[in-house]
């Protein structure tokens, strides 16, 4: 039985997770849920699965939800969330929102619980630290993002590890027959230049469906609603993803996430246009084969592969149907002068240090404001970039210093949308 603790239970992951706990009682237990702002929705979770504790947004919904649950252990506010964290479980899925994920997961790595992890800006803005501490703690960061799942499955077995990761250390382990006696020697060789290691992986083939403004020019794009925006052609997701996918800065926030995950250079992960959603993304390795995952567009796969690692879960649905779907697989480059996200994002993995920080806060910050009616839609790429033109470079070591960055970032977007 695996203890899971469903930060985001609420949400879109997380509704999906509890469905799939549901209905497999056998293997999975929900020890512990978290939600925002929709409290009504976490207490009829709360009915259903009997959690060991909860934690909520505000002291008042706190105090509502033990009133009612006077057994529960009850948690509130950005502390609570770092609190419950740390709770005994088998298995964090953070399916947080934005940067609000960081803190939570550090803490549940760093009481050695495994994560599944939904939740991409965690690696967009701390990656070197996140994958420090996993490797530390012997932590598994099982990615539940379809493509970041469906590279991980093309990976198994293929120089890919439980982390995930595409290169390997450069070890070799060499048996010496000396005096009749076995001595195993591993031998750690490091190469010239650091970093030229065994490389099985030449390419990761990241595919997105380019979202609701594939095709248009910028200019078509500039008086675009938020409703046109809301409207993902393939996803049904939450709202700030949506927005991401629109602008296409959630491709670009991936590229930072395979970066993390696999620890793959952002010169060797290209982006495909992909706009069936049949193939969730693909991997060529050094022999130039080329392995793909493909499925239908559901998350429950990719979440139920992570709370279910290493094995694969019965799902009921639809089997995928190549006479029918299979004769119409498209790819396309993104047009990356319309999408100015994509390369805002590489250039930030360039950067390195506090940039993809400061471009994630200001995103989120600026995601906030076109969906509260406040800005346009070119608004929020136009001026990411000039947050991160002027946002000095640093190199934040904690998960503090991150979270102050991205605080700087935000109130400097806010502030310059507001000076125009
Ligand atoms: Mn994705």
């Amino acid at each position: 039985m695996k203890r899971i603790l469903i930060m985001g239970s609420t949400g879109s992951i997380g509704t999906q997770a509890l469905e799939i706990i549901r209905n497999n009682t056998d293997k999975f237990t929900a020890v512990g849920l978290t939600c925002r702002s929709r409290v009504d929705s976490l207490i009829e979770q709360i009915r259903e699965f009997s959690p060991e504790a909860v934690s909520v947004g505000n002291s008042e919904d706190a105090a509502r939800v033990q009133a009612e649950f006077p057994d529960l252990e009850v948690y509130y506010g950005d502390e609570g969330l770092v609190e419950i964290a740390g709770m005994e479980c088998d298995i964090v899925l953070n399916s947080l929102m934005g940067i609000s994920g960081l803190a939570p997961t550090y803490k549940a790595i760093s009481c050695g619980r495994d994560i599944a992890l939904a939740n991409k800006e965690t690696l967009v803005a701390g990656g070197a630290l996140v994958t420090e501490l996993c490797r530390e703690k012997g932590v598994k960061l099982l990615p539940v993002d379809s493509e970041h799942s469906a590279i991980f499955q093309c990976l198994e077995g293929n120089g890919g590890s439980a982390c995930g990761r595409a290169y390997r250390e450069p070890e070799q382990t060499l048996n010496i027959n000396r005096e009749g006696a076995h001595f195993n020697l591993d031998l750690k060789i490091n190469l010239k230049g650091g970093r030229q290691l065994y490389r099985p992986v030449r390419r990761i083939l990241l595919t997105a469906s380019g979202g609701p403004f594939r095709g248009r020019t910028i200019e078509e794009m500039r008086n675009v609603t938020i409703q046109q925006a809301l409207n993902h052609p393939k996803w049904s997701m939450g709202s700030k993803i949506t927005i991401d996918s629109a602008t296409m800065m959630n491709k670009g926030l991936e590229v930072i996430e395979a970066r993390w995950l696999f620890d793959v250079p952002a010169d060797r992960i290209d982006i495909h246009v992909h706009p069936e959603s049949i193939v969730h993304s693909m991997v060529e390795f050094c022999d130039g084969s080329v392995i793909a995952q493909m499925g239908l567009p559901d998350m429950k796969i990719p979440i139920s592969l992570a709370l279910n690692y290493p094995d694969r879960l019965d799902l009921p649905g639809d089997s995928l149907d190549f006479f029918t779907t299979g004769s119409a697989l498209t790819f396309e480059k993104p047009d990356r002068k319309v999408f100015r996200c994509i390369d805002l994002a590489y250039a930030a993995l360039e950067q390195g240090g506090s940039a993809p920080v400061v471009m994630n806060g200001a995103n989120e910050e600026l995601v906030a404001m076109f969906l509260a009616g406040k800005i346009g839609f070119l608004d929020i790429p136009e001026t990411i970039e000039k947050v991160m033109d002027r946002m000095e470079l640093t190199s934040p070591k904690t998960v503090d210093e991150i979270l102050e960055i991205d605080r700087e970032a935000r109130r400097r977007a806010a502030v310059m949308v507001s000076d125009r």
